[in-house]
């Protein structure tokens, strides 16, 4: 054998075992930043680039005006845990029990040990942290919030995390730092309930006089700087956040995450608490807008996406950063709260064209914002692909060459080219999600399906169409976006073959191919189910 010859047979062999561990792949992908900015609650029509007038959002739009900007994007679900679940796993939530709205005392509903977004990235060699909020529970059943609190995130991937644990208007009102709960004093231990009152705590609903921030549905159980809550607690009082400041909170941390790692590749998954109730923006904020807080929280979330911006740029590596900002379900103006988010909305539309809103299986509860931004990388557009966001793990796993097992990511579809703005073809389909399991809907290009569904048409609190009804309703989006008009009588057909398509994505138990349907354990109880169904 000449040298060459050698050595070349050496590289096979080195080739081989390093496929074997999955290294060779790994080389072979990018390795850019990756931070995912989550709005919570934010509407399609709340961003200026997406045609709002009444909201000043000047970093959202430069992050679209050098990026890319997609009109046809989704988030698995039109609530919160279900989105987060899908983006975070590639699975639709819908898959599995125990993924609706999660009580602030819920165990943890991502078996450690699966791949997520945030564990595939760590084995491919980024520093990961979770900002914000989480709200996909933690530790695995009778949480102690005074001692160690896992599985958390530090189970399913993430190396750091700074977080709310639910959302913030449940209790418990403190952060919790990987394992424990920020500034507890341990001579004031936290006690939790979700349900019965918890002896010597007010209630909301007693003692209107302690409140500053009234409450119209809910919200009428426990107190936390003045504001009503879902949920009691008692103790902990040293630990209990300021509301108006968990925005610089979380920019903080975040900031400090990029400093500490700016050689590394990382991931940070950054979810925003805007524009969720209780809006409670910072002084600096109050009165940016004319539409009271619901438009002052959005603007103190563009004043995070620009501190974020900055803060790459500082650090010298905006270049190889890939931003990607989205929301987890669309926009509700009352969600609880009387703020004035339906009294001084004017005429801004949350929703943009869209009908529905948050909980809703029409388009607004989950076609979001979507902005794609990587200086170095990505070419200004604007995307009319179909994409969602429970292709997010695949995608990633695409990006940094590592192959995906068969039991992972069972509905993720490795979209790079479409979410680069290289290519203008998405989807062929997507499977959307209201408020309950049971409530689906599927879209193609053209034609968007809701099967017959019970529960009530409007949810007389919120408002809001849940789109609900008893007989099968078919929308031409491509003509009638705003969903005016069912046509299910005139094309049985298209009704059918969609039908047809849901039954058999439900029934595979996977929609990626290569995947296999998921294998529940018994240790995967369906705990904690959605307390509120939006009826
Ligand atoms: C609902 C709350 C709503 C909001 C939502 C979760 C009531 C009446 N409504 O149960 O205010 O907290 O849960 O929102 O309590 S999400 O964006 O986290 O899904
Ligand atoms: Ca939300």
């Amino acid at each position: 054998m000449r040298r060459s010859e050698v050595w070349f047979e050496k590289l096979r062999r080195f080739r081989w075992v390093a496929i074997a561990v999955g290294v060779v792949e790994a080389l072979a992908g990018e390795r850019p930043n990756i931070v995912l900015i989550y709005m919570d609650d934010l509407g399609y029509g709340d961003v200026g680039c997406y045609g709002a007038r009444a909201i000043p959002t000047p970093n959202m739009d430069r992050l679209a005006r050098e990026g890319v900007r997609f009109t046809q994007a989704y988030a698995t679900s039109a609530t919160c845990t279900p989105s987060r679940y899908g983006l975070l796993t590639g699975e639709y939530p819908w898959r599995k029990p125990g993924t609706g709205i999660l009580p602030g005392n819920a165990p943890l509903i991502i078996e450690p040990g699966r791949t997520t977004v945030a564990s595939l990235l760590r084995r491919a060699g980024y520093r990961t942290a979770v900002v914000g909020k989480w709200h996909l529970g933690l530790g695995s059943g009778a949480l102690d919030w005074n001692g160690e609190i896992r599985p958390g995130p530090l189970e399913v991937g993430f190396e750091y995390a700074f977080i709310m644990p639910a959302t913030n208007d449940r209790e418990p009102c403190v952060y919790v730092e990987n394992h424990r709960v920020v500034g507890l004093d341990s001579s004031d231990p936290i006690e939790v309930s979700y349900g019965r009152p918890i002896p010597g705590v007010m209630i909301a609903r007693e003692h209107p006089e302690l409140l500053r921030m009234r409450f119209t549905h809910g919200h009428d159980q426990g107190i936390a700087n003045g504001i009503p809550r879902i949920g009691f607690r008692k103790g902990g009082t040293a630990a209990v956040w300021k509301d108006e400041t968990m925005a610089e909170e979380f920019v903080h941390r975040a900031v400090a995450f990029l400093e500490a790692y700016r050689n590394d590749p990382i991931f940070l998954y950054f979810a925003l608490h805007q524009p969720h109730v209780p809006r409670v923006p910072n002084p600096k904020f109050v009165g940016r807008t004319a539409l009271g807080p619901r438009g002052d929280v959005i603007v103190e979330a563009d004043w995070c996406v620009g501190e974020l911006l900055a803060a790459l740029e500082r650090l010298g590596i905006a270049d190889r950063t890939w931003v990607i900002l989205t929301s987890d379900n669309g926009p509700v103006l009352n969600d609880g709260y009387d703020d004035q988010a339906v009294t001084r909305n004017g005429d801004h539309r949350p929703a943009g064209l869209f009908r529905g809103g948050k909980y809703s299986r029409f388009e607004a509860g989950t076609r979001v914002p979507f902005i794609s931004w990587w200086p170095g990388r990505i070419r200004p557009a604007l995307s009319d692909a179909l994409v969602s966001q429970v292709d997010f793990l695949a995608t990633v796993a695409e990006l940094v060459g590592v192959p995906l097992g068969p039991e992972d990511a069972p509905d993720s579809l490795p979209s790079l080219a479409a979410w680069l703005g290289q290519s203008p073809k998405g989807r062929d389909q997507v499977v959307v999600q209201g408020v309950a399991r049971e409530q689906l809907a599927i879209r193609t290009e053209r034609w968007k399906l809701l099967p017959p569904c019970p529960g009530p048409a409007t949810n007389t609190n919120t408002g809001i169409e849940l789109g609900n009804a008893p007989v099968p309703q078919l929308y031409d989006l491509a003509a009638d976006p705003g969903e005016r008009r069912n046509v299910a009588a005139e094309h049985p057909d298209v009704v059918e073959d969609l039908h047809a398509r849901l039954a058999k994505i439900r029934s595979d138990g996977y929609s990626r191919p290569g995947a296999h349907p998921q294998v529940r354990t018994s240790s995967e109880r369906p705990n904690a189910e959605a307390e509120w169904k939006g009826d």
